[in-house]
């Protein structure tokens, strides 16, 4: 990996999109695992406090890194070390919310609005508590609690949720196990399609997590439903945005690509120019 000049984002990005690719790693890339990243880095975010969200990059640090919703994204971590140490310029609050949107886009998904500027210092007290991060287990009015915190809207929730088109639950970090699709490596509306189309029946794993499940007709391979997830096709307001999304994919790539835009936006504070303007807030922080 070559060295770049500092603010080179494309060259960043070019190293980013020839990671994705790990033969050996789940479903052989790592793309999946990028996007929770990216996610679970601004999802802490609370607007009435102005805490959380991706400005810091606090999962580096055991309080925010240990909370049990981040199990396994240490992975992630682990694949953009070498990008951190070829671009040393670029800020980790930077880098993984730039590798989610590289890698949605380089799994076929729209491209995403991406802007720079985040900053590692933490600011102690705007460290979001463990928890704020949503419960697959629970339903509808949990859901609902986590992103109105966030200040997102029930169509906005809807179109995040199609990110689990993407990758697979682990056993051994959440407990729950398996992929919501056949192809999970690619970007598309079939979680939709299949939350919309298909009769999913409910089970519980030895380890007593509840989920649902599907046997896909031509695939025999088990496919699978978080609780959060069926609860976007029971709750009567959710449901018009999942059979809309699951209709029509360009809707859900638009409205993707700008609610993605603004989770990873959450607690970032631009001028007119762009530049963030937050950067420098250190109360009772320090720099890492
Ligand atoms: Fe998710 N997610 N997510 N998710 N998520 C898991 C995996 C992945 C919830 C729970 C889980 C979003 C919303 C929710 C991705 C992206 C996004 C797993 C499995 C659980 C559990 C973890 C494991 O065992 O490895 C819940 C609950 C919600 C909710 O909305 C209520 C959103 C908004 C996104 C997003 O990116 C915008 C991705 C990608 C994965 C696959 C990760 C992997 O390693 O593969």
């Amino acid at each position: 990996m070559a060295k770049s000049t500092p603010g080179d984002y494309d060259a960043v990005r070019e190293d980013i999109k020839a990671l994705l690719h790990q033969p050996e790693y789940d479903d052989g890339s790592a793309g999946p695992v990028l996007v929770r990243l990216a996610w679970h880095s601004a999802g802490t975010y609370d607007a009435e406090t102005d805490t959380g969200g991706s400005n810091g990059a606090g999962m580096r640090y055991e309080a925010e890194g240990g909370d049990p919703a981040n199990a396994g994204l240490q992975h992630a971590r682990v694949f953009l070390e070498p990008i951190k140490a070829a671009h040393s310029w670029i800020t980790y609050a930077d880098l993984w919310t730039l590798a989610g949107v590289v890698a949605v886009e380089a799994m076929g998904g729209p491209a995403v609005p991406w802007q720079p500027g985040r900053t590692d210092y933490v600011d102690d007290s705007k460290l979001p508590p463990p928890g704020r991060l949503p419960d697959g287990a629970l339903g509808a009015d949990h859901v609902r609690a986590i992103f109105y915190r966030m200040g997102f809207n029930d169509q906005e929730i809807v179109a995040l949720c199609g990110a689990h088109n993407l990758g697979r639950c682990h056993s051994d970090r959440s407990g729950f196990e398996g992929a919501w699709v056949n192809n999970p490596t690619r970007f598309s509306n079939q979680y939709f399609k299949l939350l919309s189309g298909v009769e999913w029946k409910e089970k519980t794993l030895e380890n007593g997590m509840r989920q649902f499940y599907y046997i896909d007709e031509d695939s025999e391979e088990e496919l699978m439903m978080l609780p959060t997830d069926m609860a976007l096709w029971f709750d009567d307001k959710f449901r018009p945005y999942v059979e809309k999304y699951a209709k029509d994919k360009d809707t859900f790539f638009a409205d993707f690509s700008k609610v993605f835009n603004k989770l990873l936006e959450l607690g970032i504070e631009r001028d007119a120019s762009g530049r963030v303007t937050n950067t420098d807030n250190v109360k009772g922080g320090y720099h890492s």
